[in-house]
């Protein structure tokens, strides 16, 4: 592997969500995580509260399902994570699955957890860019 070429370590915003936390499923979700490599550096389990949510979300503030969306991840606690491996936000985005957990595949933490499309047990930041900017909203609550 050429200079520049390495593997580069970098951490992603994790959410399982009230559903898989209600249904007490954080264990059995985070063994997976860490079975994939992944190292759950942080770890909080709490209230978001609908401003966080809102904020959160943003980017699909004008989508129909935009106040479920806020509605479903205050409705109970949640855990919040950041996550830290090599290629860890593609890596835990495959590990996660589809949206909708009809189309996840074997294996994922959707297809064994998920109950819906909204109600679909974990989130995980889809870019670079984004998990900055999730980990610096949820940054408070570490
Ligand atoms: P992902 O969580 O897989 O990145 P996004 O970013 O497209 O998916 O959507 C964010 C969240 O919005 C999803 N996790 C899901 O809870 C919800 N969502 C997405 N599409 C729909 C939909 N068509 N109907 C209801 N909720 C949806």
């Amino acid at each position: 592997m050429d200079r520049g070429e390495r593997l580069v370590s970098e951490k992603t915003l994790c959410i399982i969500k009230p559903d898989a936390v209600a249904n007490n499923f954080v264990d059995q979700i985070n063994e997976m995580i860490q079975s994939n490599g992944l190292l759950i550096l942080k770890s909080k389990k709490t209230d978001i509260s609908p401003e966080i949510a809102r904020q959160f979300y943003a980017e699909h503030s004008e989508k129909p399902f935009f106040s479920d969306l806020v509605d479903f991840i205050t409705s109970g606690p949640a855990v919040v994570q950041i996550l830290e491996g090599d290629s860890c936000i593609t890596n835990y985005r495959n590990l996660m699955g589809a949206t909708n957990p009809k189309e996840a595949e074997e294996g994922t933490i959707r297809k064994k957890f998920a109950e819906s499309i909204s109600k679909n047990a974990v989130h995980g930041s889809d870019s670079p860019e984004s998990a900055v900017r999730e980990i610096e909203i949820m940054s408070a609550l570490f």
